[in-house]
């Protein structure tokens, strides 16, 4: 296996396998089905101006069960490896548990958004779900009181931290994706990216995810099995 060198730069994109051991449901688990509504329905703008009462209904039940799970030694891993390399490491997640931020990881971002965050369609002030009354099913914006809606983004909106992405690929030299079937759209399309500048690719899944082509070297298996020896391994003539 790829052995990590001084001037490496890590680009990690991790998806909802590596929350998998963590007791949370990955989409293609479910057949990408919640309560008979297709998640692509029920993940989109028009989604929720349809159905905003069934849309938080969704997110609520999504954001307890984010609450009630526990990091696992998959995130963990990630949390060492950043430790060891600080300022050459960058984690881009496609999740919104917020397992990895409670993990530890720092230099973090969230690209679909985040479960514990919502914000408001009229002012678009942001809110923590803490700091909001969930109790209605449609939550209001404690500042205009208009509607509130998960900090979430959906199918058709633009992902988050687009630009900080796209520059930390162009400067990577080891390209490491965790847990995503590579359906999704931009994310699927980062590992070919980093490919495409030279960057050693690495895959960790269960199984072979749509873009394996792009991967030099796969490594089937569970996340949470796999990374703390892969860490320690890659890390092993690191000063
Ligand atoms: C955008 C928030 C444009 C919601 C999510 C046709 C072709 C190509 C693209 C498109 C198309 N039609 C539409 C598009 C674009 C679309 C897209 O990609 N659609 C797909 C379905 C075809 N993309 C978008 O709309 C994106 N936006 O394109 O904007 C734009 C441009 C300019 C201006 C404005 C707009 C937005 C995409 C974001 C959608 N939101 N999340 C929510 O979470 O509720 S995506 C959602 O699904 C998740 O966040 C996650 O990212 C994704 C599921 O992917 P995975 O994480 O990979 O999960 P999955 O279950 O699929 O796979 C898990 C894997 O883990 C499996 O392989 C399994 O084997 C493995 N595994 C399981 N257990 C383990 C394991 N591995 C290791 N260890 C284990 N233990
Ligand atoms: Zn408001």
């Amino acid at each position: 296996m790829y052995k990590l060198k001084e001037n490496d730069f890590v680009c990690i994109l991790t998806g909802a396998g590596i929350s998998a051991e963590s007791g949370i449901q990955t989409f293609r688990d479910g057949d990408g089905l919640w309560e008979n509504h297709r998640v692509e329905d029920v993940a989109t703008p028009e989604g929720f101006i349809k159905n905003p009462i069934l849309v938080w209904k969704f997110y609520k039940e999504r954001y307890a069960a984010a609450l009630d799970a526990e990091p696992n030694p998959g995130h963990k891993a990630l949390v060492d490896l950043e430790a060891m390399i600080p300022d050459k490491f960058f984690l881009i997640t496609q999740n919104v548990d917020g397992l990895h931020r409670r993990a530890g990881s720092q230099n973090l971002v969230e690209m679909h958004g985040r479960l514990s965050a919502c914000f408001c369609i009229k002012c678009a002030k942001h809110f923590q779900l803490t700091e909001i009354n969930l109790k209605p099913a449609l939550p209001h914006c404690p500042a205009c009181g208009n509607y509130l809606r998960p900090d979430i983004v959906w199918f058709g909106e633009m992902p988050y931290h687009m630009d900080q992405i796209l520059a930390t690929i162009k400067k990577c030299t080891v390209f490491i994706t965790i847990g995503t079937s590579g359906n999704v759209y931009p994310a699927a399309s980062f590992m070919a990216e980093a490919r495409k500048i030279g960057a050693v690719t690495i895959t960790v899944n269960l199984e072979e995810p749509l873009n394996n082509q792009e991967t030099q070297h796969f490594i089937k298996g569970k996340a949470g099995e796999i990374l703390p020896g892969l860490v320690k391994d890659m890390t092993a003539e690191l000063g």
